[in-house]
């Protein structure tokens, strides 16, 4: 396949108790016997403790290492592994010795593209491997290893499987045209067409899981200076990450944090509070955060819940309802008795009294009030779809759980329910063969209900299980034969 041998670190560079070193290639044997003339005794796959010797014949380290050879490896080709001391110090000279003695450096990937080259993996496997070392939570890692485990490579095996068999039903038809033969029925090929693509949408249906799952998922904090946003930002963190003070205008720049929740990766972005501003660095900051929220996956709209709102947050309050957003009524704790939201106010005059006194926030910082103007915060929540309004503190961690609940559900409660049953996950490049594969069926049912024109049909058969082999990155030619073959005898 590849003539090279090829060394890499497969752990990361840094000090560490272990390191191991990977050799793969035609020379990966003989390079271990170089550094420890007892290899040539070891049998394939055992593990041992060895003196490593460079070619100088100085020591580079007392480790462990294993030969396995081809084809039961990883790459399908010999490979050596050193389980040497992580001391970059080491490291080096162990590469170093394996180029010295004819090995070349792996490119990125190398080893499990050399597994795909050698049929030990198909690109669905391949892509789990990528998939499983960036996974930062359970869920990924588990997607990722069903897929390795060829869940989905089954899935899709299973459906070219079918479309295999009509397809020859159908070329026999053709090749064999004068002679009385089994051939495919219209109504037959039309219900197994039917099916396939039904299965083919199943597994479309992941596409957006996969992408949120793979890629994470944004949100933006938007609302009024000093409404609480990175008071929430920090809730939600965990941590003190943002600066928070009564002063407004705190926020200037657009700060992101990384968290897990429910299995997904969630970028959260803190943002400057929006207000008509002369400063034209808070103005920037402004506009940053708008840009930010237009293509997040959601938008939390935060605003101060404890204290009236003005025209101008009403009406920003109005465009993120056009969006999917969830409006949050923070200072919640400034709140009296059951907090309120989507138009269950409490009006009562000990209400209002307490608001004011309980209010840390300065009088004047509390939201301007020109007569006439006023809207409670509770009621511009009233036609607010309850599921997209909350009532938090950022303070006390009251309602929280609340918000990250519906954080969850308006971002990815279709697609758990679907991860957790099938865990099968798409990504883009498998999607899109897929929904090749699907087009391609859709022109077969248009001809099996028009001309039937056995020579189109075979065409585009063979287009939407050529689509379903780009996938797995398997060659359907062969199969094809195969599949001829098995069903009928043609010499006879
Ligand atoms: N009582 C109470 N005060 C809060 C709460 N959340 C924030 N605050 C206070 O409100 C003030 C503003 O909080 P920040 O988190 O800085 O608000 P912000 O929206 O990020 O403000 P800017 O960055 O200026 O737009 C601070 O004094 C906070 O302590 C809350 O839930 N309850
Ligand atoms: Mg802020």
């Amino acid at each position: 396949m590849n003539g090279d041998t090829v060394v890499a670190l497969s752990t990361p560079p840094g000090e560490s108790g272990i390191a191991v070193i990977r050799i793969s290639g035609p020379e990966a044997a003989p390079i271990m016997r170089a550094m420890a003339t007892a290899a040539g005794r070891w049998e394939s796959h055992t593990i041992h403790r060895a003196i490593l010797r460079n070619i100088e014949r100085e020591p580079m380290d007392d480790a462990l290492a294993v030969i396995m050879k081809a084809p039961d490896s990883y790459t399908g080709e010999d490979v050596a592994e050193i389980y040497c001391h992580g001391s970059m110090q080491v490291v080096s000279a162990i590469i170093e010795d394996a180029l010295a003695r004819g090995a070349v450096p792996a490119g990125p990937g190398e080893f499990t593209k050399r597994a795909y080259l050698n049929g030990r993996l198909d690109l669905v496997q391949a892509e789990a491997v990528a998939d499983l070392i960036s996974s930062e939570t359970r869920l990924q890692s588990i997607v990722a290893l069903e897929h390795l485990e060829g869940a989905l490579s089954e899935r899709i095996a299973g459906i070219e499987k079918i479309l295999m068999e009509q397809l020859a039903l159908v070329e026999v038809s053709i090749d064999f045209s004068e002679e009385k033969i089994e051939t495919w029925d219209g109504a037959g090929l039309g219900a197994i067409v039917a099916g396939a693509k039904r299965s083919l949408a199943g597994l479309l249906e992941s596409e957006v899981a996969g992408k949120k799952l793979r890629r994470g998922i944004r949100i933006t904090i938007l609302g009024p200076r000093n409404a609480g946003k990175s008071s929430l930002y920090n809730a939600l963190i965990g941590e003190e990450r943002a600066i928070v003070s009564p002063v407004p205008g705190t926020t200037r720049d657009l700060l992101r944090e990384r968290i897990h929740m429910g299995g997904f990766t969630y970028y959260l972005e803190d943002t400057a509070g929006i207000a008509e501003t002369g400063c034209e660095i808070e103005a920037r900051g402004i506009s940053m955060g708008r840009r930010a929220a237009e293509d997040a996956d959601l938008v939390l709209f935060v605003i101060d819940g404890s204290v009236e709102i003005d025209e101008g947050t009403a009406r920003e309050l109005a465009l993120a309802g056009g969006r999917e957003s969830i409006t949050v009524l923070n200072k919640a704790d400034l709140v009296p008795g059951p907090h309120r939201v989507a138009g269950e106010k409490d009006s009562s005059p000990e209400a209002a009294g307490h608001k004011a006194a309980g209010s840390k926030v300065p009088a004047s910082e509390a939201p301007r009030k020109a007569p006439g103007d006023n809207f409670p915060a509770a009621e511009a929540g009233a036609g607010i779809d309850p599921t997209r309004i909350v009532s938090v503190s950022a303070l006390t961690g009251e309602g929280l759980e609340e918000l990250k609940r519906m954080i969850f559900e308006r971002t990815v409660g279709r697609e758990v329910s679907r991860i957790g049953g099938e865990r099968i996950a798409l990504n883009a490049r498998q999607a899109a063969a897929l929904r090749e594969a699907m087009e391609a069926l859709g022109r077969v049912e248009k001809e099996l209900s028009g001309e039937k024109g056995a020579e189109i049909i075979s065409l585009e058969l063979r287009e939407a299980i050529d689509a379903c082999g780009r996938v797995t990155g398997r060659s359907t030619a062969a199969d094809l034969l195969d599949t001829i073959f098995s069903r009928f005898c043609i010499g006879k």
